[in-house]
């Protein structure tokens, strides 16, 4: 007892939330953001008692290895495939995440994707300012209805709900989902979603939203033969992980006519992405900002600090984060 707990900061959030730390713990808080450097990772856990990091942040056994006081990592974010939680269970180390601010602001861009993908919205804008708009016609960037058509989720978590209801009761689509266990009826009701198998769903949606976790189990998911279930005038959007789809096989379908469009906000290796995603027209690409609204940011750095006092044992809720996470929540669909 007597020492305040050692917290690393991983990357520059809000010096106003953070701050909040120095209250009860010695800060060590990084200026500059930075992309995965395992050294000093490994460097800044050494004399650590928690850490608060972000998806650039890749942390296992190696990483933990030099880490002998870590007690508890507060990841910023909902999606946690960033952290080996079997090996912080084994090092007794306790994780946390930002599940539910986030759901509302990522449904949001997975419709505004969705949108954009199938009425080609960012290809008509460069297109115009390209100069090419010489005259009105008929038959100009002609795309697939919103309104009325068939939604498909994968995945059917808090944002996979918030997608649902948008489609349901926003746009009057039929919406059809698939997740590793079916939502009671109360649930499906209330989002107004209805349950079919994986091929089903791939089958029928004229628009598929992957919101599920990223783990080994779900790893290229949406690979070459799903891809060939699908419409070929469908969309597929994807705000969850960029490992969930085979890119190349997807810049493969999308370039030859055997899938509409896509709309995606994550890449299997980002920040890099593919040179064959880029060439495409048909492909909307924003830089992962799900959950990048000013207030939803605010409020994830905000919980991920509350859930890291708490489980380091000071402050307020002291002994008790809201948000632990265990590796028997990675089973995936
Ligand atoms: C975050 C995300 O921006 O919550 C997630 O899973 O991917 C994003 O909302 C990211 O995790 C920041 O670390």
């Amino acid at each position: 007892a007597g020492s305040r707990p050692r917290v690393w900061v991983s990357q520059p959030l809000f010096d106003d939330i953070v701050g909040q730390l120095a209250a009860h713990c010695d800060v060590d808080a990084v200026a500059e953001v930075t992309e995965h450097d395992p050294a000093a990772i490994a460097a800044a856990l050494r004399e650590a008692d928690g850490a608060l990091v972000t998806l650039n942040e890749r942390i296992g056994a190696q990483e933990l290895a030099g880490a002998p006081r870590l007690r508890a990592i507060a990841n910023v974010g909902v999606g946690y495939n960033n952290l080996d939680i079997p090996a912080l269970d084994a090092a007794g180390i306790v994780a946390t995440n930002t599940p539910e601010v986030l759901s509302e602001t990522t449904a949001d861009l997975g419709f505004a994707l969705l949108m954009a993908a199938a009425r080609r919205i960012t290809e008509s804008e460069r297109w115009l300012r390209e100069g090419r708009w010489k005259q009105w016609s008929f038959s100009t960037m002609l795309g697939a209805d919103i309104h009325g058509s068939t939604l498909g989720i994968l995945g059917m978590g808090r944002i996979g709900q918030g997608i649902a209801r948008r489609g349901h009761h926003g746009f009057g689509m039929k919406v059809l989902y698939h997740n590793r266990s079916r939502l009671p009826e109360t649930v499906e009701r209330r989002v107004g979603a209805r349950y079919v198998d994986f091929d089903t769903l791939l089958a029928q949606a004229d628009h598929l939203v992957l919101v599920l976790p990223y783990s080994p189990a779900s790893h290229h998911l949406i690979d070459a033969a799903a891809l060939a279930k699908m419409k070929p005038t469908a969309t597929l959007v994807n705000v969850a992980r960029g490992g969930l789809v085979d890119e190349p096989a997807l810049a493969d379908v999308l370039a030859h006519g055997r899938l509409a469009a896509a709309g995606l906000d994550v890449y299997e290796g980002e920040p890099a992405v593919r040179p064959e995603l880029l060439a495409l027209r048909n492909v909307v690409l924003t830089p992962h900002i799900g959950s990048a609204s000013l207030a939803t940011r605010r409020a994830m750095v905000q919980l991920a600090v509350d859930n890291l006092l708490a489980a380091l044992g000071v402050g307020p809720r002291a002994g008790h984060p809201a948000n632990p996470v265990t590796a028997k929540k990675t089973t995936a669909i």
